[in-house]
Formats: structure tokens, C-alpha cells, sequence
């Protein structure tokens, strides 16, 4: 039996400002049984210290105590890289540190992918995804390539820094219903546009619904340049991908009834988020 332990939670940041003594004495993972408890606080530790080789060492007895690729992902490992984004904003941590940490979140990355994808069970779609030109950033898009694959896409990722014309390229090859750009950096989530804007000049706005996400990406960009759904993280674009080939599979690429479909989703899903806390309150 899979572990259940809530990752979904919000988490201070200040938890991971000084050491993994600290953070042993927060409220996280509180549901979880102490040597889970245990072995969470020392991936994060691990990835903020960029120790690869103890990070990977940690995945297995984690797997081995039932705990799930998921579930590593969106706790420790997720908790982990977001410390070194801050350490990295206030000058704490410079770009040899930060390349250390990648490294770690890639190493898991690669024990888990295989788990993750091996819950496909069904060929639902193609998507092309990409992260666009000039940004080198990818371990969120490999998460979100990772959860499609496992909900039944067959996903082709063209990497990272892809031009515009790779994209047209991958949608004239293997003509696929999404297509979606991953963007880290407030200077390139422009290239965002500049590829929808190709995509249209193109010819092929209406043959691919356009999804965009990565951490600068809004609702309100997603909005201003005519995408078709922006997905804050993995489990909302896997959800608005699979609405997207069930519900709305009529709508085309470009449709504002798409757009409000998918807008739609997100309020849906805030409005549960709130009933179950309310509920939970009593
Ligand atoms: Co850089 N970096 N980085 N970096 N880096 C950020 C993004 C930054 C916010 C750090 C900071 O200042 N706090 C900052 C950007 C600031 C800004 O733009 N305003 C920054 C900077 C400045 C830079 C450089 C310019 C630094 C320099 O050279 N001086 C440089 C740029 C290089 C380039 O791209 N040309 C640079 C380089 C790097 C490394 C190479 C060292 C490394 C990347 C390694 C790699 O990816 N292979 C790196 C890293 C690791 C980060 C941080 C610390 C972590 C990013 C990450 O992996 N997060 C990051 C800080 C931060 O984001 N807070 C930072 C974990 C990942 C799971 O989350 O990627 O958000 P995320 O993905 C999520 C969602 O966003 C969403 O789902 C994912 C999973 O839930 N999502 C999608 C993502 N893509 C999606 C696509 C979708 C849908 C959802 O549909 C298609």
C-alpha cells in the first residue's frame, strides 16, 4: 500500500533558512511516519547542499518504504530546490551552487521517471513540449513531460533553448493536439509569444491547443498572448491536457471558448480546494 502523505500543504520557506535541525522541529510532514518524516528532511537537505550522490542514495529507501515517485517529487525534492531559488534571489548561493542542486534533482529525476511512466496504461494524445529559446531551464518541464507520459500522452520534448521554428517543425512531423512551452526566466517567457505568434503565422493555430506554464508564467500572460491554458504545475496540465482531448476536444486552438473552458477548470478546482478545507475545519 502507497504511503499517503500530504504534499499538497503550504510551506514556509523560513523552514529551510538554517539548518535540518530546524527544519526537523517544523510541522511538515507531520502525517507521515517518523523515519519518513526523517529521511524527507535529509533529500531536501541534500539537494540545498547540491550532495547528488547522497540525494540519489535516499530515493530508494524511500521508494522501499512505499513512499511514491509522486510524492518524493512534490515534497522533499520540491521543497529542496525551492530553498536554492531563494538562497540563489538573496546572493546566499551563486550559479556553481545552484548547478549542484540541478544535479541532484536530475539525478532522482532519472530513478523515478521509469515509476512514473510506468503507470501508462493507455495512448490518449501527443504532446510537443519544449522550453523555449534562450532559457536552459528544465527539471519542472521534464516533471510535467513525466506526468503526461504517465496519464497516456506520448510526449515528444525538444528540450531546452527550442527556437520557434523547432516547434512549427515538431507539430508539421507528429501532429499533435497540445503543444506546450516551458519558460524559467522573465527573459525569455517573451519567446512564449514569439512562438504562438509563429505558430499562427504558420497556418497552425486552430490544429494545436497551446499550453503555457513555468515559474513567471500568469494566468494573466497565458491571457495576454492568446494561449489556450496555462497550468501552474504538473497535475493541472496533465487535468487541463486530458479535458482537453475529452470534453473539449471540438474547440480548436485559439478558441475563447476553450480559453474560458480551461479558466473554468482552475475556479472549479480552487472552489473543492476550499470546500475540503472547510470541511476539514469542521
Ligand atoms: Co536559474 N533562475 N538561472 N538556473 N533557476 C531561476 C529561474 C530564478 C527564479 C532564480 C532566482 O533568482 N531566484 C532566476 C530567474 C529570475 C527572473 O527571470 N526574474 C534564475 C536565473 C536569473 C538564472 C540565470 C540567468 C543565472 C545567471 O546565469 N546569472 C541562468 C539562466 C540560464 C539560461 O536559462 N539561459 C540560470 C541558470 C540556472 C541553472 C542552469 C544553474 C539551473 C537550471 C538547471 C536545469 O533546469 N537543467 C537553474 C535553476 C535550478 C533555477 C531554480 C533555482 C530552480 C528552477 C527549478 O528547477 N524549479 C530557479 C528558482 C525558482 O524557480 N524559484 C531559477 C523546480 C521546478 C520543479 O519548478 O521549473 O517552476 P518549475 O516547474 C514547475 C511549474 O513552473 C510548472 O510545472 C513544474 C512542475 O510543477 N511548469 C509547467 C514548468 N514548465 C511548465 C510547462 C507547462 C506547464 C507547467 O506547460 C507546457
Amino acid at each position: 500500500m502507497p504511503l499517503r502523505i500530504d504534499t499538497e500543504q503550504d510551506f514556509d520557506i523560513e523552514d529551510l533558512q538554517y539548518d535540518i535541525e530546524d527544519s526537523r522541529e517544523t510541522g511538515r510532514w507531520t502525517d507521515a511516519p517518523p523515519e519518513i518524516k526523517e529521511l524527507f528532511h535529509e533529500i531536501e537537505w541534500n539537494i540545498i547542499d547540491g550532495e547528488h550522490q547522497d540525494t540519489v542514495g535516499l530515493i530508494q529507501p524511500a521508494l522501499d518504504a512505499e513512499v511514491t515517485a509522486r510524492t518524493l517529487i512534490a515534497g522533499p525534492m520540491a521543497t529542496g530546490i525551492a530553498e536554492v531559488g531563494r538562497r540563489f534571489k538573496m546572493d546566499e548561493y551563486f550559479l556553481p551552487e545552484v548547478m549542484m542542486s540541478a544535479k541532484c534533482m536530475h539525478a532522482a529525476l532519472a530513478i523515478l521517471k521509469p515509476l512514473i511512466i510506468a503507470e501508462k496504461t493507455e495512448e490518449i494524445g501527443t504532446v510537443v513540449v519544449g522550453t523555449v529559446q534562450g532559457d536552459l531551464h528544465d527539471i519542472g518541464k521534464k516533471i510535467v513531460a513525466m506526468m503526461l507520459e504517465a496519464a497516456g500522452f506520448t510526449v515528444i520534448d525538444l528540450g531546452v533553448t527550442v527556437p520557434p521554428e523547432d516547434f512549427i517543425a515538431a507539430i508539421r512531423e507528429h501532429r499533435p493536439q497540445i503543444v506546450g512551452f516551458s519558460a524559467l526566466l522573465t527573459t525569455t517567457m517573451n519567446m512564449q509569444w514569439e512562438t504562438l505568434k509563429l505558430i499562427k503565422a504558420e497556418g497552425l493555430r486552430q490544429d494545436v491547443k497551446v499550453f503555457v506554464g513555468g515559474a513567471p508564467i500568469s494566468q494573466a500572460w497565458c491571457d495576454k498572448i492568446g494561449a489556450d491554458a496555462y497550468a501552474a504545475d504538473a497535475l493541472i496540465a496533465v487535468d487541463k491536457a486530458k479535458a482537453c482531448l475529452n470534453e473539449f476536444v471540438s474547440w480548436k486552438g485559439g478558441d475563447p471558448a476553450l480559453h474560458a473552458a480551461m479558466l473554468a477548470m482552475d475556479a472549479e478546482r480552487e472552489a473543492q480546494k476550499l470546500a475540503q478545507a472547510e470541511a476539514a475545519v469542521g
